[in-house]
């Protein structure tokens, strides 16, 4: 951890006290898993030259070696395009005067779209008016060199370039990092309630418009407080962490594993339909509860209740989604746990228990 960004974050004024707290947790946390050992720094720097004239490229070769940087060579706008689309590149030096067209061209498709990008693209040419230069700034060009080159100037330069690109690629891996981070649970290492929050709508919506299948599965640990009570809270946790690797083992990539809270997990299982739906989870409560937990010093074996819910024009948001696959959690939980259960739309009576029965358990989310 930089002591610098450490420092900053411990010495709030009392107004800030409490988003530089919550920073700090987040990169505090972000030390704990090593993110900051991964910098980009070690990583090659890797410089295209795009230039028609051999000599030209020679010269940049020994200098960009020189500085301990690798170099990708292309002679025409066409070969040039190839690399920078086929390789990883920090630098583009680009020439204007190619056999087949101005390198103006290659220097807008390279940086359309790309503003958060960390990359670099140098316009080197012998067209150097005011005008000309204005041109190559309008077409995304962070640099305008001149010809003839100055081997000293343009090592100096680099040395520059190379410190803002590497300070940016080292901004960008931080930031990735912590959007990670914001997302996941870090006790279990599954995406936290907030991830499938957003996800079970963006989900619902995609299934809806493109009527496609989409069913969730809401996984609740049975009896689990017996087992905070009499092995404690610390195997309670590797517990659950043994239960959320078993669901995470159970299901496609393409299933998106949250801990919904406490000792529950949710599952949105895209492309699914209900009776799939049925299937995997009737699956997955099978193979946890004949597994033999890894946790040493705690319990052996585990079961889980299961209840799943699918799209269906009788679900029409995605609240109701998640309501209607906790409904049928709470089912499983009543008839006996260690069980699946679906929520039948077209089982009207039923549904009508669900939804308006005296005892009706009312689920956080319904009230969110
Ligand atoms: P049921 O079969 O009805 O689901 O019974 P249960 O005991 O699993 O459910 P209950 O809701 O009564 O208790 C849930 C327990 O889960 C109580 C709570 O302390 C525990 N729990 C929730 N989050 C954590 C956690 O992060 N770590 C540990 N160790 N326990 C947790
Ligand atoms: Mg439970
Ligand atoms: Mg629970």
């Amino acid at each position: 951890m930089p002591s610098a960004l450490l420092s900053a974050v411990c010495c709030p004024g009392p107004q800030v006290c409490c988003l530089l707290s919550a920073v700090r947790c987040l990169i505090l946390a972000a030390c704990r898993l090593h993110i900051f050992a991964a910098m980009p720094s070690s990583e090659p720097f890797v410089i295209a030259v795009v230039d028609d004239d051999p000599s030209v490229r020679q010269l940049l070769n020994i200098v960009v070696k020189r500085a301990g940087a690798i170099v990708l060579e292309a002679g025409t706008l066409a070969e040039g395009e190839r690399i920078l689309r086929e390789y990883p590149w920090d630098v583009a030096v680009i020439d204007r005067l190619l056999p087949d067209g101005d390198g103006l061209e290659l220097c807008k498709l390279v940086t359309a779209g790309t503003v958060e990008s960390h990359r670099y693209v140098v316009i080197l040419s012998g067209l150097q008016s005011h005008e000309e230069k204005m041109r190559g700034f309008e077409a995304g060009a962070d640099e305008y060199i001149g010809k003839p080159i100055d081997p000293g100037e343009f090592a100096a330069r680099l040395r520059g370039i190379r410190r803002s690109v590497t300070s940016q690629k080292t901004l960008m891996a931080r930031l990735f990092m912590l959007e990670q981070l914001s997302v996941m649970d870090a006790m279990t290492q599954v995406y936290n309630y907030r991830f499938f929050d957003a996800e079970i709508r963006r989900y619902y919506d995609l299934a809806v418009r493109h009527q496609r299948a989409l069913a969730l599965a809401m996984v609740d640990l049975d009896h689990f407080k017996k087992v905070n009570d009499t092995f404690g809270h610390r195997i309670g946790d590797q517990v659950l962490i043994e239960i959320s690797n078993m669901i995470a083992q159970g299901i496609r990539s393409s299933d998106v594993l949250a801990r919904y809270g406490g000792e529950e997990f949710a599952v949105i299982l895209p492309e699914t339909n209900l009776e799939e739906a049925f299937m995997l989870a009737e699956r997955l409560r099978g193979s946890i509860a004949g597994s033999i937990l890894d946790v040493a010093n705690g319990p052996t074996h585990l079961t889980v209740s299961i209840g799943v819910a699918a799209v269906s024009p009788h679900i029409g948001t995605p609240v109701r989604l998640v309501e209607s696959a906790d409904r049928a959690l709470y089912i499983a939980k009543t008839e006996g746990r260690n069980c699946v259960r679906r929520y039948r739309p077209d089982a009207d009576e039923r549904r009508e228990t669900w939804h308006s029965g005296p005892n009706n358990p009312h689920h956080p989310l319904v009230v969110r």
